[in-house]
């Protein structure tokens, strides 16, 4: 009897994941999230999705190349922030403004872009 009596409070938990997946489509709540604390925990990417992003900065010396990128396959809200790069040659192909798409992978933890091709 018990058993049955709690099994509904399950459906309960997927109440805050609606609302968070509602809140997402509102550029108040992207702004809310843009804060890059929680970066070490969101979880990989599925691969080969492409995320659309413009190209803020080039550091080749740190091998940091800052993107400000719409919403991620991950479930990252949009944001500035900086990657990995996989090839570091894509710092001489890389210019600053540049739209780009990009897939990305979380390689021992940083977040590294896979692949990008250049948005005309
Ligand atoms: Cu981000």
């Amino acid at each position: 009897m018990s058993a049955k009596l709690r099994q509904p409070r399950s459906r309960h938990l997927l109440a805050p994941a609606l609302a968070a997946l509602l809140l997402a489509g509102s550029p108040l709540a992207a702004s809310a999230n843009a804060d890059h604390a929680g970066h070490g925990t969101m979880h990989a990417p599925a691969a080969g999705a492409l995320a659309e992003g413009v190209v803020k900065k080039l550091d080749k010396a740190a091998g940091r190349v800052t993107i400000a990128h719409g919403p991620l396959p991950n479930g990252m809200p949009a944001m500035t922030m900086p990657f990995a790069v996989k090839d570091a040659s894509w710092f001489g192909q890389l210019r600053e403004g540049q739209k780009i798409r990009f897939s990305l992978e979380d390689v021992k933890g940083v977040l590294t872009v896979q692949h990008f091709e250049a948005v005309k």
